[in-house]
């Protein structure tokens, strides 16, 4: 790596997306997935992580993201990795028989998905990390002996006056388990510190595959 933060991008693009892990191409990469409630802006802090503007597609309309979606990344000096890009939890307005498939699709695929190397939780800074993602952070720590490793990440920041952000970050420090880092995808604030905090996740061999 070179003396910046935040790695190189050389390439990123769509992968596969699928809606049972039983198509899905065998995991040739680690993966990073990205969980949290429908329009907390998963899809939208990809393509900020990435500076691409359209590469994920994201909507104001809460449950755009259907499939789990896979995006390759390229980085220099780094072996690929996968961003995988997880459908929202908890969206009320789908049909019981949907948000059950739904859940099974995400429950399948942190819990058999060999190449998963770590789960980004993201929460709207102004609600901070409730009952849902708690649940998830405990059954993330029951399903696989090492527990996957995970990291809050406390998005749309720019919706907060700047005096209040700190205090707003400090207070949620006190109650989140792990690290949890503000982001917002409008201003691109924490992406540095977001990338340092992936990269430490990916396992070593993978680390050391540079110059593709
Ligand atoms: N101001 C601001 N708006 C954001 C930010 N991130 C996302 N949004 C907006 O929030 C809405 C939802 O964003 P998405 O990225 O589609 O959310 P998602 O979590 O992928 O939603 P699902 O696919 O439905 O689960 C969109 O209108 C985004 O423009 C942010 O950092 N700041
Ligand atoms: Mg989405």
């Amino acid at each position: 790596m070179t003396s910046r933060s935040h790695p190189i991008i050389l390439e990123a693009q769509f992968s596969y997306g699928f809606t049972d892990l039983g198509s899905a191409p065998p995991s040739t990469w680690p993966e990073i997935a990205f969980a949290g409630r429908s329009n907390v802006g998963k899809s939208s802090l990809l393509n900020a992580l990435l500076q691409r503007k359209n590469l994920v597609r994201t909507s104001s309309t809460p449950g755009c993201t259907r499939q789990i979606n896979a995006f390759l990344v390229r980085l220099e000096h780094l072996g690929p990795l996968h961003l995988i890009d997880l459908p929202g939890f908890g969206f009320a307005k789908r049909s019981k028989t949907e948000r059950k498939q739904w859940g099974s699709m995400i429950d399948q695929y942190l819990r058999d998905r060999a190449a998963l190397a770590g789960v980004v939780v993201l929460v709207d800074v102004r609600r901070g990390p409730e009952s849902l993602e708690a649940s998830l952070i405990q059954y993330l720590q029951e399903i696989r002996e090492p527990a996957i490793p995970y990291l809050f990440v406390a998005t749309k920041v720019d919706k907060l006056p700047a005096a209040q952000l700190k205090p707003r970050l400090d207070a949620l420090r006190k109650t989140t388990p792990g690290r949890i880092i503000g982001f917002s995808a409008k201003t691109g604030l924490g992406r540095e510190e977001l990338w340092k905090q992936l990269l430490e996740a990916i396992p070593a061999s993978n680390r050391q595959k540079a110059c593709l």
